[in-house]
């Protein structure tokens, strides 16, 4: 095997960039027969629960990814509403992580459902041909290994292939042939490219600006003259479609921040505390898409003089709020001094573990308890006992001494209501039990493809947090359901 990476600019396109689609949603339904073809949502309940993700039946309604529950309930009230099953995502992004690693060793995760993988690195490719070849081939073995599907983008880039990715999107897969990415980039919103938010986008508009093309024309000069100069820089050479960042193996993320550099020094106080609410907005977003949480909140402030201070608070227990960060935020702010103007503010979390259950448990409580102000995040789980009907979240698993395995469909008013099906049987039979019901005890997610290599629900979920009521009561094995 030959590595070739350390060569300059790359011609082929042999940079892959994978992405799940509609990933926890599509889990779902693979676990779900009756939900395949269905509007499926899946996110946090209670108050101030978001949309984790829909799926594309869903999207179709206009329910999408961060919307508050609310509101998609009223876009989409017939769909399915489910509580993420994180420890579940997890163990089906491994198996589709293994994949990728038999690919290469240059293998960049960015996120529970996305990476980008070096195929030339690993003598997977060497030309578009072989590049497409191990992409398709990459795609059926996805889908023989979880039963998902996922998009695929070639490029010589990992910009390119990312952008490919997204107009492979859904269940597709696109080659951007060398020589032809300038003509793809120029009519796209600028908004496509890497490192264009929102307050970019605005202000590139501003300016007249509108696509890659015409960000191509602005030149470098009047793009670091509007937007300061490394971002102007770096922004000019992607709408050149230049980028090289080469793919970096196991990047294992010890915190998640991000940060913004003024290009005139922020005075008033109050902007200041804007600035730090919408970066914490920001950086909770970030560790939401990774998939994580964490318990340790920085706050980053580059003062006039260049002095640059962190200031940290450690939580009790790994949040993904985004309230709690912006609170946490904001008191560090109070700590600090900006008179004199502030360059640059970040905001981070440290201290990352998977995303906990926890949070979501917190938020079913409150709401339970119709108590949307308390601040269930900073106490530990383990105190919080569980009324019956706790155990029973939309969406998880259970088993039936009788009729076996089935998903919880809802409960409330001491009922719950149980659908039971496999992810290898038709869609199946709905049945209300009592929330006390002896027969009926919690249980661990099937494998989504019963003969697969991997069994899903091993000791990685025996690592994660659990709810206080589960322990103890493992249903034996999963054998039973599933005839293989
Ligand atoms: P994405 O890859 O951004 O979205 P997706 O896989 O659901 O849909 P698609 O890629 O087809 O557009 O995110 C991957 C998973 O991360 C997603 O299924 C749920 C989770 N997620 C959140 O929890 N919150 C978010 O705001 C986003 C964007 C994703
Ligand atoms: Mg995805
Ligand atoms: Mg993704």
């Amino acid at each position: 095997m030959v590595w070739y990476s350390i060569v300059a600019v790359r011609t082929a396109p042999t940079i892959l960039h994978l992405d799940m689609d509609a990933f926890y949603a599509s889990v779902e339904q693979a676990s779900k027969p009756s939900l395949r073809g269905k509007a499926v949502v899946v996110g946090g309940l209670g108050p101030r629960g978001v949309v984790a993700t829909a799926s594309y039946e869903a999207r179709a309604f206009g329910v999408h990814s961060a919307m508050p529950m609310a509101q998609a309930r009223r876009l989409a009230p017939n769909a399915a509403y489910l509580v993420p099953r994180f420890a579940f995502y997890r163990s089906v992004s491994e198996q589709v992580t293994s994949l990728l690693r038999a690919l290469s060793p240059l293998v960049e995760p960015l996120s529970l459902d996305e990476a980008f993988v070096d195929l030339e690195a690993g003598g997977a490719a060497w030309d578009a041909e072989s590049a497409r070849r191990a992409g398709v081939k990459l795609r059926a073995d996805i889908r023989a290994v979880t039963g998902l599907t996922g998009s695929v983008g070639l490029a010589a880039s990992k910009m390119l292939a990312k952008i490919a990715s997204e107009k492979a999107k859904p269940d597709g897969l696109v080659l951007i042939e060398p020589g032809t990415e300038r003509a793809l980039l120029g009519p796209m919103p600028v908004r496509a490219l890497p490192g264009v938010g929102p307050a970019t986008n605005d202000q590139l508009r501003r300016a007249g600006i509108h696509t890659v093309a015409e960000l191509a024309e602005a030149g470098e000069d009047e793009l670091v003259r509007l937007l300061g100069k490394a971002h102007g820089h770096a922004l000019y050479a992607m709408a050149l479609a230049r980028d090289e960042r080469p793919v970096v193996a196991e990047r294992e993320a010890k915190s998640v921040s991000v940060e913004d550099t003024y290009d005139v020094d922020i005075h008033d106080r109050v902007r200041v505390g804007l600035e730090v609410q919408r970066l914490a907005d920001r950086c909770v977003r970030r560790l939401r898409a990774a998939g994580l949480s964490g318990r340790t909140i920085v706050l980053k402030v580059r003062r006039y003089d260049f002095s640059t201070l962190t200031r940290s608070e450690t939580l009790r227990g790994p949040t993904d709020d985004p309230a709690v960060v912006r609170e946490t935020a904001a008191r560090l702010l109070a700590s600090v001094d900006t008179t004199g103007g502030v360059r640059l503010l970040g905001v981070g979390v440290s201290g990352l573990a998977d995303y906990t259950q926890e949070d979501l448990f917190a938020q079913a409580a409150s709401a339970e308890a119709g108590n949307p102000d308390e601040e269930p995040e900073q106490e530990p789980a383990a105190d919080r006992t569980a009324p019956a009907e706790r155990r029973w979240l939309a969406g998880h698993d259970v088993r039936h001494a009788e009729y076996g395995h089935g998903w919880v469909q809802g409960s409330g008013l001491g009922r719950v209501t149980v659908r039971f099906e496999t992810p290898g049987s038709p869609p199946g039979r709905v049945r209300t039990f009592f929330v006390d019901d002896p027969d009926l005890e919690p249980a661990d997610p099937l494998p989504l493809v019963p003969s697969a290599r991997h069994v899903p629900a091993g000791p990685e979920d025996t690592a994660l947090p659990e709810p206080g009521d589960r322990t103890g009561e493992r249903v034996p094995s999963e054998s039973a359901a599933e005839g293989g």
